[in-house]
C-alpha cells in the first residue's frame, strides 16, 4: 500500500534508504535555513577563491533550487574504513619510499557514482509509489548546501571544522539530497531543534590545521585549505603554503582526523564502519607488459589494511610519492578512472606530488634522495610550466634541507 500521510511517507523513505545501503536518512522542510544568510558575507570576503559555482544565488535557499520545493530528503553514507588516520601514518615517515596521503574520501570509487544511483533508486520508488512529482537528486552537483540541509534533517551538527558531524558516525560521511515538491513530515517534527552542537570548548581542528584555514571557529577561508589547493585550484599553489602541505597529494583529513568524535567512532569498531565496499582503498595492478596479454583494466582488488597491494601493485592508501610523480597521462587515466582523484586532473596531481616530494626531504636516505632528485630534474624539464615550476621548487627545497 502506498504511504499516504506525511509521517508515513517519511517512515517509508527512511526504510527504503536503509535498504539501499544508506547509513543515515532524514527529512528537512524546504524552508529558509539561517546559516544560508551568512553565505553572502562569506562570499564577499573572498573565501570561495576560484570556486565560482558557489556564487550561484540558488544556493541561498532551497525554493530557489527547485520551485515549489516542500521537503529535502538527506542521505548520509559513511566512508570510514578500518585504515589508520593520516595523523598516525605520516608522522612515521619512510626513508626509502616516501609516501603521500590521498584523503580518505578519495580511496575508493567516486562517491558521486556510488551514491547517486542509490538516490535514483529512491526516486524511482517515490515515483512508483507516490506519483509523478517534481523531485531532483544531487550529490554535490546541485545548487544545494548539503551540510546545512543535513543539519535540519537531524543528521548532525555543523562543527567548528565546518563538517557535519553525527554523534555516532563521526564526520566521514558523504551527503546526498533529494529535493521534492511533495511534503514529507520533517524528521525532527515541527518544533524540534536540530541536533545540538557538541564541539563545546574543543578547538583541536582549528589548532591542527597546518595552513590556518579556519579564520574563526565554524568559518573556513577555502583559499588557505589544502583540499582546495590540491583538488580545486588549477594554477600554481601559492608558495607560502607549500611547506605546510606536508605530504598531502589529494585533499586533507587533518581537521577530521584530530576530532574526538571521529576517534570515538573509530573506538566503536565495526559498529561505525561504513557498509559500502566501494569506499575501501583501491589497489591498482601494475601496467600490462606490452609483450604480454591484454592490459589490466580499471583497478580491481582492494587493500583493507596494508599500504601495499600485491607485488608491483599500488594502493591508494598512503601511496608512494615517486609512483604518483612519475605517472604519464595515459597511466594516470588508467589508474584514476572512476576515482574522485580524477578531479585534480593529471597536471594537478603531478604538481601536488612534486610539492610532497619537496617536503619529504628531511626524512630521506641517501639513495632515495638521489633517485628523487633525478625524477624532479626530469619533471623540471617538462614542457608543462605548472609541473616544471613545482618540480623546481621541490628541488630547491630538497637542497635547502640537505
Ligand atoms: C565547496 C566545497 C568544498 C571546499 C570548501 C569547503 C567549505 N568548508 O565550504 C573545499 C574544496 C575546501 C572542500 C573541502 C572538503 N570537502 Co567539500 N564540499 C564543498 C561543496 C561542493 C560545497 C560546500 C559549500 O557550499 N561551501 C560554502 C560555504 C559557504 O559553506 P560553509 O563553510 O559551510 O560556510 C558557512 C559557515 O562559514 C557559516 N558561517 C559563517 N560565519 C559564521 C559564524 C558562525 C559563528 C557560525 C556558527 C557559522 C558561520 O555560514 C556559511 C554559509 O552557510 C560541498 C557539497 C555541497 N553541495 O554542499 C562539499 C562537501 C561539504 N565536502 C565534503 C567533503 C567530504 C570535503 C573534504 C573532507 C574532502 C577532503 N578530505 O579533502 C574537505 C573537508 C574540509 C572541511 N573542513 O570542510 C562533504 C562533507 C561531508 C561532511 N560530513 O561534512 C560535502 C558535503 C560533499 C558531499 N556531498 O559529501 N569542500
Ligand atoms: S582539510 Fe586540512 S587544510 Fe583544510 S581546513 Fe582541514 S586541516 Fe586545514
Ligand atoms: S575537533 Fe573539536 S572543535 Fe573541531 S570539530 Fe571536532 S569536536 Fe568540534
Amino acid at each position: 500500500m502506498a504511504p499516504v500521510g506525511e509521517r508515513e511517507r517519511t517512515e517509508w523513505i527512511t526504510a527504503k534508504a536503509r535498504e539501499a545501503g544508506i547509513d543515515l536518512c532524514g527529512v528537512a522542510p524546504a524552508s529558509r535555513f539561517p546559516e544560508l544568510d551568512r553565505m553572502t558575507e562569506w562570499l564577499e570576503r573572498g573565501h570561495a577563491g576560484e570556486m565560482r559555482y558557489l556564487h550561484d544565488p540558488r544556493r541561498r535557499s532551497l525554493d530557489r533550487a527547485l520551485e515549489g520545493a516542500k521537503s529535502v530528503i538527506v542521505c548520509g553514507a559513511s566512508y570510514r574504513t578500518g585504515e589508520p588516520l593520516s595523523t598516525q601514518i605520516l608522522s612515521e615517515g619512510d626513508r626509502e619510499r616516501p609516501r603521500g596521503w590521498i584523503s580518505r574520501y578519495g580511496w575508493g570509487d567516486d562517491y558521486h557514482d556510488v551514491l547517486l544511483p542509490r538516490l535514483r533508486l529512491l526516486l524511482d520508488a517515490m515515483r512508483a509509489e507516490l506519483g509523478d512529482l517534481d523531485s531532483r537528486a544531487y550529490v554535490d552537483t546541485g545548487p544545494i548546501v548539503e551540510r546545512v540541509a543535513a543539519k535540519y534533517a537531524g543528521l548532525g551538527w555543523l562543527a567548528k571544522n565546518t563538517c557535519l558531524i553525527n554523534q555516532k558516525w563521526g564526520s566521514f560521511l558523504f551527503l546526498g539530497v533529494i529535493v521534492t515538491t511533495l511534503a514529507f513530515e520533517p524528521t525532527l517534527g515541527p518544533d524540534a531543534a536540530p541536533p545540538p552542537d557538541l564541539c563545546g570548548s574543543c578547538r583541536r581542528c582549528i589548532d591542527a590545521c597546518p595552513t590556518g584555514a579556519f579564520v574563526e571557529p565554524y568559518v573556513m577561508d577555502a583559499r588557505r585549505c589544502i583540499a582546495y589547493f590540491t583538488i580545486e585550484l588549477r594554477g600554481p599553489i601559492p608558495e607560502e603554503f607549500r611547506p605546510a602541505m606536508g605530504k598531502m597529494v589529494f585533499g586533507c583529513d587533518i581537521c577530521q582526523d584530530v576530532c574526538p568524535w571521529n576517534q570515538k567512532a573509530a573506538r566503536a569498531g565495526s559498529a561505525t564502519l561504513g557498509r559500502i565496499p566501494e569506499f575501501l582503498p583501491r589497489v591498482v595492478p601494475p601496467p600490462a607488459d606490452p609483450r604480454g596479454p591484454a592490459p589490466a583494466g580499471a583497478t580491481t582488488a582492494r587493500a583493507t589494511a596494508s599500504a601495499h597491494g600485491p607485488s608491483g601493485a599500488h594502493s591508494f592508501f598512503a601511496p608512494e610519492l615517486e609512483w604518483l610523480a612519475s605517472l604519464d597521462e595515459g597511466e594516470y587515466r588508467r589508474v584514476f578512472r572512476g576515482s574522485p582523484v580524477k578531479r585534480a586532473k593529471y597536471r594537478g596531481l603531478v604538481r601536488n606530488a612534486c610539492v610532497a616530494l619537496g617536503n619529504a626531504g628531511g626524512e630521506l636516505g641517501p639513495e632515495a634522495r638521489a633517485r628523487i632528485e633525478k625524477l624532479l630534474e626530469r619533471l623540471a624539464a617538462s614542457p608543462d610550466d605548472l609541473i616544471a615550476g613545482h618540480a623546481r621548487w621541490a628541488l630547491a627545497r630538497l637542497q635547502a634541507v640537505s
